[in-house]
């Protein structure tokens, strides 16, 4: 009796521990519905998935794992060939054409059932391509859909898909809200964390294939032998996962840790270091992936500290890794104070005569937009607009600019609005996605027992990674996938939260920075509102320089009367944003500057859409409270809670950002705020008082 109590009371506290978050997506719960794991466990009955390279291995521990779990029962898949095996699950089979093998490339592979009576194939051209089928198999076992008469071709439609970590060597995180680095510098190579290996499995379940380990402000430290040792040993890892390692390179190394009088580009002696420096590194760890680097930008050191180009700094590094097949991901994230123009415009006014002068293992990598990761931004017009370039699309995972880690904001939106925006650069659907090489996500991953703080984080990561592999997928289906795996398969819960996450990033952006109005957070952390912030040295660091607000009217403008950033897109892209009546509301504020007493599409004032905009947010997050609410019952209660209270603290905020922000531009239109809104709680000058020395991420 005794015995049953202690076995119970494991029972209950494993429940409880089950549900902190750690798992992710990969939670391999017991399925619910008995005849579907039925006819499951009858369609698996014995897998054959001969070999045990270390890849082979890890699709083999993942499987049982999984099947083990969804199953109820313990699932041993063996090392041996199995040709009467129901699952087979092997490179280049036989039963699939030379032809059609050829089309799924290194990392593609298919998973074909003609009948209940012909096994069930996954085959593909590699192992890792192996890997990413079992997982596929995996994630329509965990959403329920029907395994039966499969014919599946995945094939991802970027070769690099990558996410970037902002992660300092003393373990904080830049725009990190999630904890610390997950990356133990102090304990590695020695000690390897199981979260390593967890991390592992979650990329490669969503198809990352390469990840950068050090902050893009980075130190030169990295690039010396004990942690390059450190660095191998996380390589060996994630090798057997397809995942290459990168790492960021401070283009001063050579004098900081090379003790060089120089880090010119064009310099011999430097040349000849950045190769030693090479070599050493592939010595090391032989499928180094290369390096990241932020040059010339917000104060980090680069070529045109020698009067060199940008070309002149990617191309010498890429010289150096290119005998061992590495790349060089060139950040066009460069900003100059020195520079009168318009941010918006520098980096595409930096970039473009460079098109053509970049080495071929060269990526440039641009942020969605040109200002920085802002809640809404128009897509960067660097984007088709460098036809000789490899270019890759830089996403923000951590919500710096949208909540940080508080908010619930699924991104999918966010990046599917940029992914799907016609650049016309070739005619007419040229869409950003069509003109990348690559797609990075700066990542949101922390020591928090969930990863990534906010809970929803965990759908942002997950979102990233599936766009990367394929960027057709739509926000809905991505959202429910992920539900589906998180929580669970119950309609109801599913169509709920689906439909929050989906509205979640446009309730943001109303109750932050509505009809196109951007950068007016608070400085430094970037946490909570600063529209009035006016006294930075760096001119385009104040919020003054986006809104300008003024007794006229609000908002940036980009016309040929203005800035002219316009004139950096195809024609045909600029046209409708060019003149106020074509210019989706959305995007209006960062265009033009127009009255207060502009008359917006709805019947509204600006001014007035602007009280609207804002409440209109402030009242979804309400809604959001509601709909997370009346799941409870479905919910577990310790990740109900947590979001519960993470919602919570969003209604918050959101009158925060809402009374500061309408409270500060009222200041200067001298209109009322219509009486029919909840009127701020506190005065101008509280907001402008607050406070957060300790605010995290910076
Ligand atoms: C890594 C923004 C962030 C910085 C970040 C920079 C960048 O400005 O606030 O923390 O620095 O972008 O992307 O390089």
């Amino acid at each position: 009796m005794k015995v049953n109590l202690l076995a119970l009371l494991l029972l209950l506290f494993s429940f409880a521990q089950a549900e902190d978050g750690y798992r992710l997506w990969l939670r391999y719960d017991e399925l619910k519905n008995k005849s579907l794991r039925n006819s499951y466990e009858s369609r698996l009955a014995s897998i054959s998935l001969p070999g045990n390279s270390p890849t082979l291995q890890v699709a083999r521990k993942e499987l049982q794992m999984a099947l083990s779990g969804l199953f109820g029962k313990t699932v041993r898949i063996p090392e041996s060939r199995n040709l009467q095996a129901v699952l087979q699950i092997e490179k280049s089979s036989a039963r699939v054409s030379e032809r059609e093998l050829a089309s799924l490339g290194e990392e593609g592979f298919l998973i074909r059932s003609s009948s209940s009576k012909t096994p069930l194939l996954i085959t593909a051209n590699s192992e890792v391509g192996l890997l990413y089928g079992v997982f596929y198999l995996i994630r329509l076992l965990q959403t329920e859909q029907s395994i039966e008469k499969l014919n599946i071709k995945e094939v991802p439609r970027l070769a690099l898909r990558m996410l970037n970590h902002w992660d300092n060597l003393d373990r904080t995180v830049e725009r990190g809200y999630a904890g610390f680095s997950i990356w133990n510098w102090h304990t590695l190579p020695t000690y390897i964390d199981q979260r390593y290996i967890d991390y592992a499995r979650a990329n490669a379940s969503i198809g990352i294939n390469a990840v950068s380990l050090t902050n893009v402000n980075a130190n030169a430290t990295i690039l010396t032998q004990p942690y390059l040792q450190k660095v191998k040993a996380l390589s060996d890892l994630f090798r057997a996962y397809g995942i290459k390692v990168y790492l960021t390179a401070r283009f001063s190394a050579p004098v900081e840790i090379g003790k060089l009088k120089t880090a010119d580009p064009l310099d011999p002696v430097v040349q000849q270091w950045w190769k030693d420096k090479a070599r050493e590194i592939y010595g090391i760890i032989p499928d180094f992936g290369g390096f990241l680097v932020k040059a010339n930008s917000e104060g980090q050191p680069g070529p045109q500290d020698y009067k060199r180009t940008h070309a002149d700094g990617a191309n010498m590094l890429a010289d150096a890794v290119a005998p061992y097949k590495g790349n060089v991901i060139w950040r066009a994230f460069v900003y100059s104070a020195e520079v009168p123009d318009d941010r918006h415009k520098q980096a595409y006014s930096e970039f473009l005569p460079l098109d053509g002068k970049f080495r071929s293992n060269v990526f440039v990598q641009v942020k969605n937009g040109a200002i920085d990761f802002m809640p809404r931004e128009p897509f960067h017009p660097l984007f088709g607009a460098l036809p000789k370039t490899p270019v890759m699309m830089e996403f923000q995972i951590t919500q710096e600019y949208l909540g940080q880690g508080t908010h619930l904001v699924y991104l999918a939106p966010l990046f599917k609005e940029c992914l799907e925006s016609d650049t016309y650069q070739k005619g007419k659907g040229t869409t950003v996605a069509s003109t990348l090489s690559g797609m990075a996500g700066v990542s949101n991953i922390g020591t928090d027992i969930n990863w990534t703080g906010h809970l929803f984080g965990q759908a942002n990561w997950y979102a990233l990674g599936r766009l990367a592999w394929n960027h057709e997928l739509s926000s809905e289906g991505i959202a429910k996938e992920w539900i589906c795996m998180s929580f669970s398969t119950d309609p109801s819960l599913v169509a709920d939260l689906t439909q929050m996450m989906l509205a979640s990033r446009e309730i943001l952006v109303n109750y932050m920075n509505p009809i196109g109005l951007h950068h007016i957070m608070a400085t430094g952390h970037h946490y909570g509102p600063g529209p009035w912030v006016a006294n930075l040295n760096r001119p385009e660091w104040n919020p003054t320089y986006y809104h300008r607000a003024d007794s006229i009217g609000i908002g940036f403008n980009r016309t040929a009367t203005g800035s002219d950033a316009l004139s950096q897109y195809h024609p045909d892209a600029a046209k409708k944003w060019s003149d106020p009546a074509t210019c989706p509301d959305k995007d209006l504020l960062w265009f033009h500057h127009l009255p207060w007493n502009y008359n917006m599409k709805s019947g509204r004032t600006l001014w007035n859409e602007l009280c609207y905009r804002y409440n209109l947010g402030v009242d979804s997050v309400s809604w959001m409270q509601m709909v997370w609410n009346r799941q409870q019952p479905k919910l577990d209660e310790q990740r109900f809670e947590q979001v519960k209270m993470l919602l919570n603290i969003q209604h918050q905020e959101a009158k925060w950002w809402r009374d500061a922000c309408l409270l500060y531009f009222q200041n200067i239109s001298r209109l009322p705020i219509p009486t029919s809104y909840e009127q701020p709680a506190k005065s101008l000058d509280y907001y402008k008082s607050l406070r957060f020395p300790y605010a995290p991420g910076h």
